[in-house]
């Protein structure tokens, strides 16, 4: 570690990493694995050294088309005879200035849970391609096939297929940068306030390997839409602070919708998108409850 950190120049970057399976307890017919809602993303400031100076200072050879990484964790079970999860990104990805080899998280060494001593960041992409408690690093002339590159892992449906399908393997593309998104996170869904005060709503936005050129709410269903506040980003792979004053016109139900839009245009549906057999990929507007009294 020492030597890694003496080497190499240090750098920071905030940047985004969320499990490509966030959003999962939407889909419909339901998947299997865990349900989750909106939490698994976050973008704290990383430190680390690049990637790219490690792969390059070790030789990278022309033929190269992959890195694949292994952590010193076992399988979830427990059993050390199953394989643990090893992933991996094309080279492009990996020598991307942002891609680190981490080591601290938020000013502090990297906590345990989140790979300690040593992990991969690679903003933007599903969390799972960020390997922590890093091991080694392999560069491949093919695609890496660690545990969970194969079978339907990290992977969704080359074409669109209706909800509910078999998929055959062959057929399962791995997904790359992670899509349009944006949260509201606050206030919380359920909110009650008072017609005679504008309420602040806040949240962020994100979008893979881009960034949001545009932020808009609606408190009527999506008839009218209003411009938010958008921060700029403050480097690459890095979620976007929104936020916004809203006035009720009179007392009632309410549903504040965020929908974020990336700089080549690309915006979120309102609509679960693309059943997919393990749910990945849920980029469908998140949408909180308000009561006004
Ligand atoms: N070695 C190792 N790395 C791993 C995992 C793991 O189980 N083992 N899980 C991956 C997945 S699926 C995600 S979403 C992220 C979560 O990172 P976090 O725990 O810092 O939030 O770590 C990734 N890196
Ligand atoms: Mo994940």
């Amino acid at each position: 570690m020492e030597q890694l950190k003496g080497s190499f120049e240090n750098v920071s970057y905030q940047l985004t990493l969320e499990c490509a399976g966030n959003g999962r307890e939407e889909f419909m017919p339901s998947v299997r694995g865990s349900q989750r809602i909106t939490g698994a993303v976050g973008c704290p400031m990383w430190t680390g050294v690049r990637l790219r100076d490690v792969l390059m200072a070790s030789g990278v050879r022309q033929s190269a088309v992959y890195i694949g990484y292994y952590g010193s964790d076992t399988h979830l079970s427990g059993d050390p005879s199953r394989e643990s999860i090893s992933r991996g990104v094309p080279i492009k990805k990996a020598l991307k200035e942002d891609s680190l080899l981490a080591f601290s998280m938020n000013g502090t060494d990297l906590p345990f849970l989140h790979g300690y001593p040593l992990r991969l960041i690679l903003g933007g992409w599903p969390g799972s391609t960020s390997g922590k408690w890093l091991k080694r690093i392999f560069v491949r002339n093919d695609v890496h096939n660690g545990h969970k590159m194969n079978g339907y892992s990290y992977k969704v449906p080359c074409e669109g297929v209706p909800p509910g399908s078999d998929v055959a393997e062959k057929d399962m593309c791995i997904i790359e940068e992670m899509p349009v998104k944006s949260l509201v996170t606050f206030p919380r869904s359920g909110v009650i306030c008072t017609l005679d005060r504008d309420l602040e709503v806040r949240g962020h936005a994100w979008a893979g390997d881009s960034s949001i050129s545009k932020m808009h709410i609606s408190t009527d269903f999506g008839q009218t839409w209003i411009r938010a506040k958008l921060d700029s980003p403050v480097n690459i792979n890095v979620w976007q602070h929104w936020s916004s004053s809203i006035s009720f016109p009179q007392k009632g139900y309410y549903e504040i919708w965020a929908r974020a839009t990336d700089k080549s245009s690309k915006t979120q549906s309102m609509v679960l998108p693309g059943w997919n057999p393990r749910g990945y990929l849920n980029n469908a507007c998140h949408r909180i409850v308000v009561s006004v009294v």
